[in-house]
């Protein structure tokens, strides 16, 4: 309950800001696009992990005007980092949970970002985790089409923690799937690098990119480069990064 009152203050005292990972294609290494990644900079408790407050966020409301913020955030930082790729090839991942679907007005709150950003809706993505969609389907669904049909990308986050995850493919209509991290631990499974296969090779047959999460080692990275996977997320290529950092990755690129 205090983290709760908190985190209200929080907006108010520019605790929160967003830190920016970035998403590489895996043939070339080069950025392709950043995820936002909510950061809070609590006075006395230091940084606060979004793991932690996004669940109070969520029982109290508050991840309406959190998700708002992230998504207006995210949005200024794409438009003027489009500058610094005259390709237009630059993609910005937010990420969106279950109570934003259901209670946020997304479609409208999108429809205001294009147009203060003025950037294309395609380079703007939306990361959908497993376990949310489910909470009210139809509507779900309905609005994701909607996005989608607005040229908005939306992203499976997280797949194959789930218990759905295959209906979810099924249901609703992605163009990118994330593997989640827990695919990419080399655990000495001897099955991990077939399913790592199988997945890939299924988002593929269905039209879908794949971004590996959290790739760990070399090897995985050649395997995913000889699967064909287009992208990778990971400490080992790059970090969250502040935003002047993300911009200047972005500007030492060309
Ligand atoms: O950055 P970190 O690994 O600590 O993030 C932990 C979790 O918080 C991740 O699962 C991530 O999806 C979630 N998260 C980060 N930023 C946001 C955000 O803006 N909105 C929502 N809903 N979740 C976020
Ligand atoms: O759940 P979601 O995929 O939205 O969140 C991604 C989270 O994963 C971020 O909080 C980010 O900090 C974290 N992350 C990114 N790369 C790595 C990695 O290489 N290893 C680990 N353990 N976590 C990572
Ligand atoms: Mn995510
Ligand atoms: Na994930």
């Amino acid at each position: 309950l205090e983290m709760e009152s908190d985190l209200r203050r929080a907006f108010d005292r520019n605790e929160l800001s967003l830190a920016f990972q970035p998403i590489v294609r895996l043939h070339d290494g080069e950025i392709a696009g950043f995820e936002a990644l909510l950061r809070w900079e609590h006075p006395k408790r230091g940084t606060i992990s979004p793991s932690e407050f996004i669940p109070i966020a969520e029982s109290s409301g508050l991840i309406v005007p959190l998700g708002q913020f992230a998504l207006e955030e995210a949005s200024r930082r794409l438009s003027d980092w489009l500058k610094l790729t005259p390709d237009g090839d630059l993609t910005m991942s937010v990420n969106i949970s279950s109570r934003q679907l259901i209670r946020q007005d997304l479609v409208q709150d999108v429809k205001n970002a294009l147009d203060r950003y003025q950037f294309p809706a395609r380079c703007l993505k939306l990361e959908i985790t497993e376990s949310i969609v489910m909470d009210n389907p139809e509507r779900s669904a309905k609005l994701l089409a909607r996005l989608r049909d607005m040229g908005v990308g939306l992203s499976l986050d997280d797949f194959g923690t789930g218990y759905s995850s295959l209906s979810y493919l099924l249901r609703f209509p992605f163009d990118t799937l994330k593997i989640d991290q827990s695919f990419l631990r080399d655990d000495g499974h001897p099955q991990r690098p077939i399913i790592l296969q199988s997945i890939v090779t299924m988002a593929h047959d269905l039209g879908l990119s794949v971004v590996a999460e959290g790739v760990e080692s070399e090897e995985d990275t050649v395997r995913l480069r000889q699967l064909q996977c287009e992208y990778a997320q990971s400490y080992m290529f790059a970090p969250p990064l502040t935003p002047e950092a993300a911009r200047r990755r972005l500007q030492d690129r060309q």
